[in-house]
């Protein structure tokens, strides 16, 4: 069992967001990213737990006719109906543990929604890498609420616009949310690129919201 460290509180006296794609909460497509959700105590603490805690796999996906393997690691945890298919494979849920339901706390009170599913990834240094996507799977619903949780070792984020081709490039450090909303999945794609000069690992997680029957 992992017990989460205490979280800090109040929300309100988190710093104001940073507009990454949108300038205001009426924007089409909004991307806003929170600095120091976490403090630094926090930060490594949590990363600790989960890197230890959590029991990673590595799967395979199909990619242009071959399978192979997915250069991170994952996992998925949620309600037990937040089943998850994405790159032609099936996710069955691991149950909620305290310290992922402490951290959904922090992000549903940030992104002021409520998740039923939090994807985990473990890049164990700057080979591992998430290609062009967007988290659009129909389980997903119209214009999902994304909040991804960073821990670890920073890394750099791409966004770019599926037909202007306009870039973001965003660096995402431990205790950092970035909250994709509106209509991003639909107008942008974004990856995390392979890096040579990264040698340390870096903890994701995505909140997300499964639409259930
Ligand atoms: O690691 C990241 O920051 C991106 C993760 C991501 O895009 C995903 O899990 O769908
Ligand atoms: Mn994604």
């Amino acid at each position: 069992m992992i017990t989460p460290p205490i979280l800090q509180d109040p929300v309100a006296d988190l710093p104001s967001p940073e507009w990454i794609i949108g300038s205001d909460p009426t924007s089409v497509c909004r991307v806003t990213l929170y600095h120091e959700v976490l403090s630094d105590e926090e930060s490594s603490a949590y990363f600790l737990a989960l890197k230890s805690g959590i029991h990673w796999q590595q799967r395979s996906i199909r990619l242009f006719g071959k399978q192979v393997m997915q250069p991170r690691l994952i996992a998925w945890h949620g309600d037990p109906e937040a089943i998850y298919r994405y790159s032609g494979d099936t996710w069955y849920p691991e149950p909620w543990v305290p310290t992922l339901q402490a951290l959904r706390q922090r992000c549903e009170d940030i992104s002021k929604t409520t998740f039923n599913s939090v994807l985990l990834n473990l890049y164990r240094d700057g080979n591992d890498a998430m290609g062009w996507h967007a988290d659009d799977e129909p389980e997903l619903g119209h214009e999902p609420v994304i909040a991804s949780l960073n821990l670890g070792c920073s890394r750099r984020f791409d966004l770019r616009h599926r037909h202007s081709g306009e870039t973001h490039k965003v660096w995402l450090p431990a205790g950092s949310l970035l909250v994709m909303a509106g209509a991003t999945q639909q107008h942008w794609r974004h990856q995390l690129p392979r890096s040579k000069k990264i040698t340390q690992p870096r903890l994701n997680l995505t909140f997300r919201r499964i639409i259930t029957c």
